[in-house]
């Protein structure tokens, strides 16, 4: 299988690091939606990545359901639980952890237009998401391990990609402070193969 990534996308990283985990073979095909030339739109009609294209052609887009897709080939150690609230536990998180990133990019994207464009209320409401969401996943790491699993799991996974995109795209947000629970959870996660080889390349 074939996974079309840009090197900085966050979600990217996330199915890669999954990949990794679960030590699946897969070619890295680096396509940057944002370039002319991609061919990401030929593959999935939103333009975006990650997008997983099987070895038959089909193709799965959308992290969390690329993730799902992984899951369902048994192989490697379960980075989901087989069902029930337990399974739906584990992708709310996750669905936290990939809103930061949705609101992280708008900040960031706003922040590059020339400054008498930019919206500063509109900066500002996405901030306020990353921090409120922080707070909670604060409190869903306080006292454990890992957040929901006795091992590493999808919403860990998620949580540390979000962690790793705020240092690099807003490390104003200072997300560190007050929140140890977050700090000892990236570190164990950071020092991690899966993640140590998908740091994205500053700028
Ligand atoms: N919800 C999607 C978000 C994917 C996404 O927004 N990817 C960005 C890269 S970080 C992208 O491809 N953007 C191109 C565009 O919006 O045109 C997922 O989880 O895969």
């Amino acid at each position: 299988m074939k996974l079309l990534a840009s090197l900085t996308s966050p979600y990217a990283r996330k199915i890669r690091i999954l990949l990794a985990e679960k030590s699946l073979p897969f070619e890295l095909v680096v396509d940057s939606p944002w370039e002319a030339n991609t061919r990401v739109p030929e593959v999935n009609p939103l333009g975006k990545v990650p997008a997983l294209v099987l070895d038959s052609g089909e193709v799965f887009f959308d992290s969390p359901v690329v993730a799902g897709y992984l899951e369902t080939l048994n192989t490697g150690p379960a980075l989901l639980p087989a069902g029930g609230i337990e399974r739906v536990r584990v992708r709310q998180t996750e669905a936290l952890a990939d809103g930061i990133l949705d609101a992280a990019v708008v900040a960031f994207l706003e922040s590059k237009r020339p400054p008498e464009q930019q919206s500063a209320v509109t900066i500002e409401r996405q901030l306020d998401k990353i921090r409120r969401c922080l707070d909670e996943l604060e409190k869903r790491a306080s006292g454990r391990e890992w957040l929901s699993g006795k091992t590493i799991q999808l919403d860990d996974i998620s949580v540390g990609v979000a962690l790793g995109y705020l240092d690099l795209r807003l490390p104003q947000t200072d997300w560190q402070t007050g929140r140890p629970a977050l700090v000892a959870l990236s570190k164990r996660l950071f020092a991690r193969p899966s993640f140590a080889d998908t740091v994205p390349p500053a700028g």
